[in-house]
């Protein structure tokens, strides 16, 4: 894709870190070639203890109203000059060391998305969150047909002009679900490197159930938007067909268990048919789906050869 030496621009979303972003600017200054902070509307000291580290390496940015760690982001990369960015938390939980590993990953065009994967020293996740990590990151493998161990992690390295295909529709935390998803379902390779997560400086700002219902909210309809037309139109009505067989099984069930009777006898013969049915038009759809994506890329990669060799 790219022939220029990279230069690479950290992307620092900060909302009430006093406390931790100087450490974090310290840490990551000898790792990358440009550090953006945003501040996303603190009311404590964030920006005047970032201001204090500006030069021509550290940029600090201010929005005057907090507008969501996306928001932030999105602020960050729009200012960003290098070729590849890299996104952390301003909260000193992702270790910098990891930069130079990502950025070669991507160098070497090994991967389109590189994730810090929590995967050592979990404990330092609050329970709660793992829990929830753990539940997301599966459902997020499931939806995207790959293995995803780490999939709301902060800590994230892609080349800049992925950031188009790889921005989603997101308020919150929830981003990162998304973009990962979003990143697999289109077929982009991903590597997660394992890291080491240390313990939060400063008050966290994620609302476990907040959070999490966006989160899955934004998981569904990642799910749905990015599955192919023809993919839609097999998984649309086999949803449709096990809903009517659960609706008739439940009915024949509730029947059976308080009157001891079926009205209907023909009501559990249908629930059965239409569950079966349902579930195999919804693996036949899966398959359908996995292969147009498939096509989509391969047709995307003839292309952009086609482009080069003009
Ligand atoms: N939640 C949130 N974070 C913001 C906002 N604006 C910027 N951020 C930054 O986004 C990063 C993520 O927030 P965290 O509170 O660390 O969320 P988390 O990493 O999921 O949870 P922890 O494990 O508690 O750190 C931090 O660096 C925040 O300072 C905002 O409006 N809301
Ligand atoms: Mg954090």
């Amino acid at each position: 894709m790219t022939t220029e030496p990279s230069r690479v621009s950290l992307i620092v979303p900060a909302y009430n870190e006093q406390e931790a972003i100087l450490p974090v600017i310290d840490e990551y200054y000898p790792y990358v070639d440009e550090i953006i902070v945003v501040d996303d509307g603190s009311s404590d000291e964030t920006y005047m203890r970032a201001q204090s580290r500006a030069d021509e390496k550290v940029k600090v940015y201010k929005h005057v109203q907090n507008q969501g760690k996306v928001g932030a982001l999105r602020t960050g990369v729009s200012h960003a000059s290098g070729n590849i960015i890299v996104f952390t938390d301003a909260d000193c939980t992702y270790p910098a060391s990891y930069v130079p590993e990502m950025v070669q990953i991507l160098e070497e065009h090994k991967a389109d998305l590189v994730l810090g994967a929590r995967l050592h020293d979990r404990s330092n996740i609050p329970l709660f969150n793992r829990i929830g990590n753990t539940i997301f990151s599966s459902l997020a493998g499931y939806i995207s047909g790959k293995m995803i161990q780490d999939a709301q992690t902060g800590y994230r390295a892609m080349f800049k002009d992925m950031m188009p295909m790889l921005d989603v529709a997101a308020r919150s935390l929830e981003f990162e679900t998304k973009m990962t998803v979003r990143a697999a379902k289109l077929g982009y390779t991903i590597v997660e490197i394992p890291i080491v997560y240390r313990e939060r400086v400063g008050v966290s700002k994620l609302h476990p159930i907040r959070d999490g219902i966006r989160m899955f909210r934004g998981l569904i309809s990642i799910a749905w938007n990015e599955t192919s037309p023809l993919g839609k139109m097999i998984l649309g009505p086999s949803i449709v067909l096990v809903i009517i067989g659960l609706l008739f099984g439940s009915y024949s069930l509730y029947e059976r268990l308080t009157t001891y009777d079926l009205t209907n006898a023909y009501f559990p013969l249908i629930a059965t048919f239409s569950i079966l049915l349902g579930m195999q038009m919804f693996s036949i759809g899966l398959v359908i789906d996995y292969l147009s994506k498939k096509l989509d890329r391969i047709e995307e990669k003839v292309m952009a050869l086609g482009n080069k060799r003009e």
